[in-house]
């Protein structure tokens, strides 16, 4: 559909605008009383959400390309049907195939109180078989009302059980990697990337101050960042999730990540709702899984 078509069928008068991004990748803009969300039919990734008076909960990479075939840096990339590389296939895309997808707009709503939400959907096309050789229905549900709720729903058409692995894998906007920190993870199990042993968190705070790429398996709290130096504290509620990965590149890695400055690292933390690595879903033919997170802040 084209950019008028999309607003005559499903845009709402000064709440779900459709337009034209950078790009030209289409957007959904939604907008409140209390704030305002941007996704992106490409790959339904959120790329921003500013509560009223306040900045961007979410980071943006400056060199991301916001470009078809590549993926975008920053907001909420989904990770679906495979969390990081492809298990037995490397030349498969990281991450898998939602974020590089084209999804179609389902709905768009308006409540009374101020609640706005807009429904994404993928399913199986030869394109995603020759990936993944599964019949599925994907649907992305974004939501806004004093907090954006994001929420990616997966059901199985096909007539043959299938796994998969997934993440929101949130980029937070902070004002600097080496005065945030995470609570929420005290008393979990993490991975480090690439490790065999599990090390138990003792500290009460995750803090930085190199690279770390953490993965918490069988970790369903919330979290919440402090920021002193942006005066605000983010709350990173999540739901049918029992993984947490925990990512900041640090200085060396990010300077091998082309779309993104030498030093684009300080400004984000991804702190990522998944079901990932031993956290596998399995579906029957007719069953469906969903996994949320709820992003909010207030000020510290
Ligand atoms: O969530 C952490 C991670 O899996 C890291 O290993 C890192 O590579 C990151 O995701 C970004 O992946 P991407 O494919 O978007 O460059």
């Amino acid at each position: 559909m084209t950019i008028t078509e999309l607003n005559l069928h499903y845009g709402i008068p000064e709440k779900i605008t459709f337009i034209s991004g950078e790009g030209s990748l289409t957007n959904a803009v939604l907008q409140n009383q209390h704030g305002t969300a941007v996704i992106s039919l490409y790959g339904a990734q959120v790329l921003s959400y500013i509560p009223k008076g306040e900045k961007d909960l979410l980071w943006m990479s400056e060199k991301t390309a916001f470009e078809k075939g590549k993926a975008i840096r920053g907001g909420i990339p989904l990770c679906f049907p495979w969390f990081g590389p492809h298990a037995t296939d490397t030349t498969k895309p990281q991450h898998g195939f939602a974020r590089l997808s084209e999804w179609n707009v389902k709905s768009t709503t308006v409540s009374a109180e101020d609640t706005i939400s807009i429904i994404l959907q993928l399913s199986n096309t030869a394109a995603t078989e020759a990936l993944w050789p599964f019949a599925f229905n994907a649907e992305i549900k974004l939501t806004i009302n004093t907090k954006l709720e994001l929420t990616l729903t997966c059901s199985n058409t096909d007539n043959k059980p299938f796994d998969y692995t997934n993440a929101l894998h949130t980029y937070f906007n902070i004002s600097d990697i080496a005065t945030i920190n995470i609570e929420g993870l005290e008393g979990a199990t993490y991975f480090p990337a690439g490790a065999e042993n599990g090390i138990i968190q003792k500290e009460k705070l995750v803090t930085f101050s190199q690279e770390e790429n953490r993965r918490y398996l069988g970790h369903d709290n919330n979290c919440i960042i402090t920021d002193k130096g942006m005066n605000r504290i983010i709350y990173a509620d999540k739901k049918g999730s029992n993984t947490t990965v925990v990512w900041n590149p640090g200085a060396e890695i990010a300077k091998t990540i082309g779309d993104m400055n030498d030093n684009g690292y300080k400004t984000f933390v991804c702190v990522e709702p998944a079901n990932a690595f031993t956290n596998i879903i399995k579906l029957s033919p007719g069953e469906s899984f969903s996994i949320s997170t709820i992003i909010y802040s207030k000020q510290a």
